[in-house]
Formats: C-alpha cells, structure tokens, sequence
C-alpha cells in the first residue's frame, strides 16, 4: 500500500504506520508537516466539505465554525476503557477491558475503515520542545478536524519528529471516526504498549489524543513508573507590584472554570498585581534538583467551555479567542457571527442553534450546547507566562483542590501538611457539568479532578502521590477550595471569577510565610483581618462567615459519603488515608 509522502527516517514511525494503513485502507495518506501553508490547504478543505464554516473573516479573523453530531457532543465514560493485563492494575474506578479482547474488537471494528478517506498522520510533541519531560504520540486520523484541532492544541509537526530522534518511544494513537455510532463508539487505553484507539466518536476529548488520553490517562501511568506526576491541573504565575512571581498548580473537574482561573485579570483594588497562564487543564510535575516540584503544561492550546465566557467572566479569553479560533457546538447567525449563552450583548434575533435548527430568544432550547468549545492557540492569551516555554517548567509553591459544591466544602482552607493534603485532594466530590455525558448535578467523589483521567488504579495512585513527599524538600503547601457554594435561596455566596485573587492572594501569602490563619478541624482558614475584602461591592465579613462556616453536622454527611470510595478502593486505599480520615473525626 502506497505510505504517500512520508516525512521522517525514524523506522519505528514508519512500520507501525504502514501496518495500521494496512488495517485501515485508507485511500492515501497525508504526512502532516504542522506548517502554515498545511493549515491554509486542510482549512480550505474542510470548509469545501463542509466540516468547517468560514465565519466572518473582518469581526472573526482566522476563526471557523464547526458542529458535531448531536450524538457526539461529550466525553463518554461508559466508552472510556483502560486495557491493563489485569483488572485490578485499572480498579474498580476504570472501567477494565483484556487487551487482547480490545485490540481485536478494536481492530476488526478499524478494518477497512479509511476505505475511499484520507489518513492523517499528525505527529506532535506534548511539552517545550527540549524538555526532559516532554513526551511525542503520533496520531493517526480519517477527522480533517482532529487535524486542525491538534495542530492549536499540540506543537505539531518538526519538533515532535525532532524530539523523538530515531526512538521509538512514541505514543501510538490511532483515531477512526466509523458512522458515529454511540453503540461503536470506544477510547481505548493500553498504557503497558503505550497506545490508544479511539473509534465511533469526533468529540474533542475522545479524539485529540495528545490531551486527556495521552496526557492523563497514558500519562499518569508512565508518570507512576518514572517519579513524576501527571494531572488535571491548571498552572498560573502571580506576580506582585514588586516582581515576585509565585506559581500554583490547581485541579478542578472539568467545566469548574480552570480556564477563567488560569486567565483571571486581578479586580481593581489589586492594581499593579498580574496572574500569568501556565496552563489551563493539564500539568505534568517532577522534582527538580533543587528538591522544588516544577511543573510544564504539555499543551500549546486551549480548548475551553464557551458558554459564559464574556468580558467580565474572562475578558483575556474574550480578547484570545476573537482569532484564530475553531468554535465547535455553539450558534450561528446568517452572517457568519456566533453566539452563545452569557456572551456579552443582547442576542441575536435568529440564529441556527448548535444543532443547526432555527433558534430565536424566545426559544426554550439553549442555542449553544452546554459543553460547547473553543481551540485556541495559548499565543493569543495576553496574560500567557513566558516561562510556558521554559523546558525546565516553573516552580510550584502551592497546589490547589477545588470541586463544585453547593454546600458544606468552605471558600477556602489549607491543609496541615503534605498527607492531609493528599487526603483533601482524594476525598474531594464535585456536582457533575456537561463536559461528560450523564448524570448532571449530581455529588459524586472525583479525587483529585482524576476520576475520569486516572490510568490505573486509584489506590496506587493515591500511594504514589504519598511517595512524592519523599523527593521533596521544598514542599508545595496544599488548599481546597470551593466558589460554588449557595446560600438556603440558592444565591452564590462568593462572587467569583476576579475576586478570587482575593483568595489567591492569600494562598500564596501563607507559602511565603506572610499570613496569619487559624485552625479549624478541616485545616487553617483566614480569619477577618488575614483576608482583603477592601473595594468589594455588596460583600460583608458576615458573608465571607457564612461562605466559610464549618458545619459539623454537614461534615459527618460527607465523611459518610467518602465511604463509597472508601469500599471502592478498600484493597488498595493507603492506609496513611484512612488514618487521615480517622484524625478529621476525632477533630469534629
Ligand atoms: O472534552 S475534554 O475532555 O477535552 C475537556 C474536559 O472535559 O476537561
Ligand atoms: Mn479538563
């Protein structure tokens, strides 16, 4: 079968290239460069097809329109499988599958099944390139629309080839899209074999592979076996008036505003502060020489939740995502302008809603899908750190835990040390959003934001995170935080978004031995005068109280409902967590 014009002399590439072409059948094959005239050429393409829409080049340059099958709109879990040789490497958090059992299904489901399509090869390089933690995948595509989202989401092209030299330690990915059916639809994981196959699906998170496959699912495996930590974390940079810069990792679920944390512009009050992106999703952390944790964000885009964001909830994005932009699943008006709910402005009087149906205000259907999203290259953030490019990453002094909890969960507290930390991160429940499909709103635990990302077992991976402390001698301090907590009329109690620099601010106050705190059974909270409230409109002491009230009653609920988890990973729970769990008890 012809390879077409191959562009690399690694010979690992190459063979296993020409054996999935032998499986797939594509047509041809198109070896992507990650060149500028290669976007120009695929752009076209998709737009001649129809996979994307041009929008209207004077208020939207460089940005198209895509919408997907209304099947296909999420992350699917119930399709997610690791393929670990035995069930209990996965746990009882995955769901398990034989390798040889996947790799056949997978396979014959594959056969023949770029017959009359093009195959992609997008070689791309996850991290700077030159850094010693950064890692190369190939994927392997029949999706034009993979190929431009991973071509903003990775640094495609040269420098993965670059990168890899002749090794042949490469993530393998092969990624067809088949009919789309829900029924055949499968992310597959083989973290021994370093490989993915994913099938039926054209959703984002099933199918750029270099992102919640590669870098957390494939990733936290191989960072287990090499000493490092891979995690659903955003990193930014605070930098005071006076210089100082200091980085924080912080995990939440997906759809938890990371991307709106990671890009916050300071309120007013805070004038010559500035918070710097890193990282809006993923961070890949290791201990450097100097015994600090240093952190990378593999990504080179982001791929971020559209509905809500405006110039007061994230006016950095709004600037970033005005070019060069691929909007998937929201609205669109006849003159190539989009639209979605919480966009600034009024709406527009008619528009086609994200399934292409005729859509007007006085509909009762969202004209955006909830989960709808922008690939942007970081580039276009304003507020994006320098130091992104860094092959050494940046120094993290504090790592935070936050989930979406309408009660109990206070604004924020910090753990007492490393273990207790740890616990916090793993006992942490969130209420469900649209980023995956099912069940919405629902509490569910989702330790350290890694249930669905997690590539083995949870418990191993709870020890491994123990073990870290170990390689450690400056230690990141470690908070949980929770800006979603109601009052009893379902009112927020804190308004979020710039005023969690006031949070923040205190954050990395403590980590630089500046501010006071007292203890609490949970951890150490700031008391009135540690916290800054000035400027804030409308916002008391008393409400900050009631947004930080530690209920006793609320907490025996909610050490009862970490025993879902706790049966779970009875076998292999560390038992520094449950003595953890022990001492939180005894102090309520
Ligand atoms: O859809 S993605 O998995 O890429 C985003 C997310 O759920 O965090
Ligand atoms: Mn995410």
């Amino acid at each position: 079968m012809n390879l077409g014009n191959c562009n690399t002399s690694n010979e690992a590439v190459k063979s296993w290239v020409q054996e999935m072409v032998h499986l797939c059948q594509p047509d041809q094959v198109h070896w992507c460069d990650g060149s500028e005239a290669e976007k120009q050429l695929l752009t076209a393409e998709a737009v001649k097809s129809g996979v994307l829409v041009e929008l209207n080049q004077q208020k939207w340059p460089g940005c198209y329109y895509h919408r997907s099958n209304p099947n296909d709109v999420a992350r699917v879990e119930q399709c997610t499988f690791i393929c670990t040789p035995t069930k209990d490497d996965a746990g009882l958090t995955n769901n398990w599958c034989d390798p040889d059992e996947m790799y056949v299904k997978l396979h014959d489901l594959a056969r023949g099944a770029m017959k009359g399509r093009t195959m992609y090869v997008i070689p791309y390089l996850m991290g700077p390139p030159g850094s010693k933690l950064a890692k190369v995948g190939i994927e392997l595509t029949d999706s034009i629309y993979v190929v431009l989202n991973m071509r903003i989401m990775t640094r495609m092209g040269l420098p993965a080839y670059e990168h890899l030299g002749l090794r042949r330690d490469f993530n393998r990915g092969l990624h067809c899209l088949l009919d789309l059916n829900p029924d055949r639809r499968f992310i597959a994981h083989f973290p021994k074999d370093n490989t993915i196959i994913s099938v039926g699906s054209g959703y984002g998170g099933n199918v750029l592979l270099g992102k919640k496959c590669l870098a957390l699912r494939i990733g936290s495996y191989l960072a287990r076996q090499e000493g490092w930590l891979a995690e659903h974390m955003l990193i930014l940079g605070v930098e005071s008036p006076e210089g100082e810069k200091t980085f924080v990792a912080a995990a939440f679920p997906s759809a938890c505003g990371k991307t709106n944390f990671a890009m916050m512009v300071p309120p007013k009050h805070f004038a010559g502060w500035k918070v710097w992106t890193v990282g809006d999703d993923i961070a890949w952390m290791k201990p450097g020489a100097d015994g600090r944790l240093y952190a990378i964000n593999p990504e080179a885009g982001y791929f971020g939740v559209v509905p809500g964001t405006n110039t007061k909830s994230n006016p950095n994005a709004m600037h970033m995502i005005r070019r060069d932009t691929i909007f998937t699943n929201v609205g669109l008006t006849a003159d190539g302008d989009v639209w979605w709910e919480g966009m600034d402005g009024p709406p527009p009087g008619e528009c086609l809603d994200w399934r292409g149906e005729k859509w007007t205000p006085a509909s009762k259907e969202k004209c955006a899908h909830p989960n709808s999203r922008f690939t942007t290259p970081m580039q276009n953030n304003p507020a994006m750190a320098p130091e992104v490019e860094d092959p050494n990453g940046v120094p993290i002094s504090a790592i935070i835990f936050g989930g979406r909890r309408a009660t109990t969960l206070p604004l924020v507290f910090q753990a007492f040390n490393w273990i207790h930390g740890v616990y916090v991160g793993a006992m942490m429940g969130s209420e469900m959003t649209a980023a995956a499909v099912g069940g919405r709103g629902q509490v569910r635990r989702d330790p350290m934001a890694m249930l669905p990302f997690c590539g083995y077992n949870m418990g191993d991976y709870f020890r491994h995170w123990i073990r870290m402390r170990k390689h450690l001698r400056h230690i990141p301090r470690i908070f949980a935080v929770n800006w979603f907590r109601k009052d009893k009329d379902g009112n927020f109690l804190w308004p979020g978004f710039s005023d969690n620099m006031r949070v923040l601010k205190w954050i990395i106050d403590r980590c630089n031995g500046r501010a006071g705190a007292e203890e609490t059974p949970l951890g150490w909270v700031p008391r009135a005068g540690d916290f800054d409230l000035a400027g804030m409109e409308n916002f008391s002491a008393e409400q900050l109280d009631e947004a930080q009230t530690i209920s006793v009653d609320e907490w025996k609920k909610e050490i009862l409902e970490e025993n879902e988890l706790m049966f779970h990973l009875h076998d292999s729970m560390p038992k520094e967590l449950i003595f953890q769990r022990e001492l939180l008890v005894a102090r309520l």
